[in-house]
């Protein structure tokens, strides 16, 4: 069952507080400083919850956010030995780290799948192992439910509708050419977001006329971007997997001597500091957010996991989206 970012917000801070009530007692159990503690696989019989996470990359201001999230929230004060790994948008380097969490026997396995598929091989050694997987952000493509407890990240497919729903609003009735900058192929963002994106748009004149991935970075967003520019002399619009990609293309539009914003309308999703910052500024024109700040969750459901509690199959977080006078509203406060 779905909670609303509302639900979320308020369970996320009930969370972090009951993690401080128990990190009273779990520190001083602890005291581990070798940084051992570690039980047999999906116990946690010391207090302290060992999380192996294998994160997808740094690839973007969104990543860097929620590795910050997670960092922020699995601290040893709130009851959690982390032991982090980047796999630089590689799969096999996942599976690589994920194999080596269930070596060392640790409580939970988080991870953020950088594409959707092949997972199952690894996900059955981990559950043969007894520990428990939690996915957050990116979802598995897999027909073994079994495999995972729990999967907290946003609806991309929703997220690629709305973006689309706004294009539509604004531009349907002028013709316009589209092109599109995909996220790392293979990946659930990529191929939701194209999906939804698509759906809103048909029926309207939107085309798109070209699209290629960018693999949600900025430098690669400039280049596939220049690309398009020296193809097609006749693009009035690009839709960004990610506000990185937008902000590389922005750069590629300036170099090519046109304004972004005007000259090339430019709609996004992420809703990043850098990203609202160039909606304040007028140079990209929509963005649809997807929420990073995954870490609150992530400690509640996995504490809920090593207690043996029910927990929901997925969690989803709910994302609002922004115009340029939304975005110059919320950029003073906005936390990433
Ligand atoms: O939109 C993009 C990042 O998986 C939702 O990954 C995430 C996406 C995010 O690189 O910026």
């Amino acid at each position: 069952m779905a909670r609303t970012i509302l639900t979320r917000t308020v369970l996320a801070a009930v969370s972090v507080a009951s993690l401080f009530a128990l990190s009273a007692c779990a520190s001083d159990a602890g005291g581990d400083p070798a940084g051992g503690g570690e039980s047999a696989g999906g116990g946690a019989d010391d207090g302290v919850i060992t999380l192996g996470f294998s994160q997808v990359g740094a690839e973007s201001g969104w990543r860097a956010a929620n590795t910050k999230s997670i960092q922020d929230t699995l601290t040893e004060e709130n009851g959690f030995e982390l032991k982090f790994s980047d796999a630089q948008q590689k799969q096999e380097n996942q599976i690589q780290a994920i194999r080596s969490y269930i070596t060392q026997g640790v409580d939970v396995i988080a991870f953020s799948p950088v594409v959707e598929t092949g997972w199952d091989p690894v996900l059955q050694e981990a559950k043969a192992a007894g520990i428990p997987v939690i996915l957050t952000d990116r979802a598995v493509d897999s027909s073994d439910e079994t495999l995972y407890e729990s999967f907290i990240g946003s609806d991309f497919v929703k997220e690629g509708e709305m973006a689309g729903e706004w294009v539509a609003e604004q531009y349907d009735g002028e013709g316009f050419k589209a092109v599109e900058l995909q996220g790392t192929t293979g990946a659930a963002p990529a191929i939701d977001r194209k999906e939804g994106f698509e759906s809103a748009i048909e029926g309207t004149d939107v085309e798109i006329i070209d699209s290629q991935t960018g693999n949600f970075t900025r430098a690669e967003g400039k280049t596939v971007m220049e690309g398009f520019l020296n193809k097609h002399d006749d693009i009035d619009l690009v839709f960004a997997h990610n506000d990185d990609m937008g902000l590389g293309a922005i750069e590629a539009i300036e170099a090519a001597g046109m304004v972004p914003g005007e000259d090339i309308k430019i709609v996004t999703i992420d809703a990043v500091k850098d990203g609202m910052q160039a909606l304040a500024d007028g140079k990209i024109n929509y963005i649809v957010e997807c929420n990073p700040l995954l870490g609150p969750d992530l400690a509640e459901i996995a504490k809920k996991v090593i207690a043996g509690e029910e927990v929901e199959k997925r969690i989803v977080v709910e994302d609002q989206a922004f115009d340029q006078a939304a975005a110059k509203e919320a950029l003073p406060t906005r936390e990433y």
